[in-house]
């Protein structure tokens, strides 16, 4: 890898404020519509997480039309070489990386773009010390896939591509990185070869939407409300900050998909 960061030691995150329309997100099945209040209280307590972790975060304005472009995740990926804006698998989230398009450029010398190529949703790209793994999925194809290896070898990463669960949203929706060598992840992912070499931290029944995690620096932010993940990591001397998520996992998201975190070796033009 051509930086010797940590793929979770970041200094920059990028979010986006949830629009009232956010109670119209995309969702897989219904629970309910989220509530835009609770979702910003959410949001905030999330944004005050990245802070006290060592971020420096920016925040962008909610956007009307596009509901689900809270999740600044999934429209574009970034590093400390440069981003990539992504191509949506959604029908209703394509524009959204348009949108991220001036603020990456402020932030980054180098901004590639997978244009009309094929798709591909940041939640399906997990970064890890060996490669970086793309999920193929629902929203991630290979046409989309080959273009970003491309990209990423720009960039200098190597890359690999591997299947996400059928059934499940993004690849990262059950599993998550914890330092270098370890996962956590749901048992359905533990069952498949895609993590040996790494040592896996299991997702006790029932709490597997926990599996989104989030480590940034010394803390991993974990989903409240999962407390038996919770005290298993506690219990394994990671540095636990819960936060709520309730809300937005109406709409199918967790704690990863709410930010754009990268180590930045210059201060953004504007922002
Ligand atoms: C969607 O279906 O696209 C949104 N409702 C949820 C996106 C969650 N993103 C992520 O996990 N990276």
């Amino acid at each position: 890898m051509p930086t010797p960061t940590p793929c979770y030691h970041f200094n920059s995150a990028i979010v986006r404020k949830p629009s009232i329309s956010v109670i119209r997100g995309l969702r897989a099945e219904e629970r309910g519509d989220p509530d835009y209040e609770a979702v910003q209280a959410e949001h905030q307590a999330y944004v005050a997480a990245l802070e006290s972790a060592g971020l420096n975060v920016i925040v962008l304005p909610g956007l009307e039309a596009f509901p689900d472009s809270l999740f600044v995740e999934d429209p574009a990926l970034v590093f400390s070489e440069g981003a990539v804006l992504l191509n949506a698998g959604a029908a209703s989230r394509q524009g959204e990386a348009q949108e991220l398009s001036p603020v990456l450029h402020d932030c980054f010398d180098t901004v590639l773009e997978l244009r009309e190529n094929g798709h591909v949703d940041g939640g399906d790209i997990l970064v890890t010390p060996k490669s970086v793994l793309i999920g193929l999925s629902a929203r991630t194809d290979p046409a989309g896939a080959a273009v970003l290896i491309d990209c990423l070898k720009t960039l200098g990463y190597k890359s690999e591509v591997v299947h996400t669960p059928t059934g499940v949203l993004h690849f990262k929706t059950e599993c998550s990185l914890l330092d270098e060598e370890t996962v956590l992840l749901t048992q359905r992912m533990a069952q498949s070869d895609l993590f040996n070499g790494f040592r896996k931290m299991v997702i006790p029944d029932g709490e597997e939407p926990a599996a989104n995690a989030l480590r940034i620096n010394d803390s991993v932010l974990v989903s409240a409300g999962y407390q038996r993940t919770i005290d298993m990591l506690a219990g394994s001397g990671y540095a636990i900050v819960p936060v709520k998520t309730e809300e937005i996992e109406k709409i199918d998201a967790g704690l990863s998909c709410m930010s754009l975190r990268w180590f930045h070796n210059r201060k953004p033009n504007k922002f």
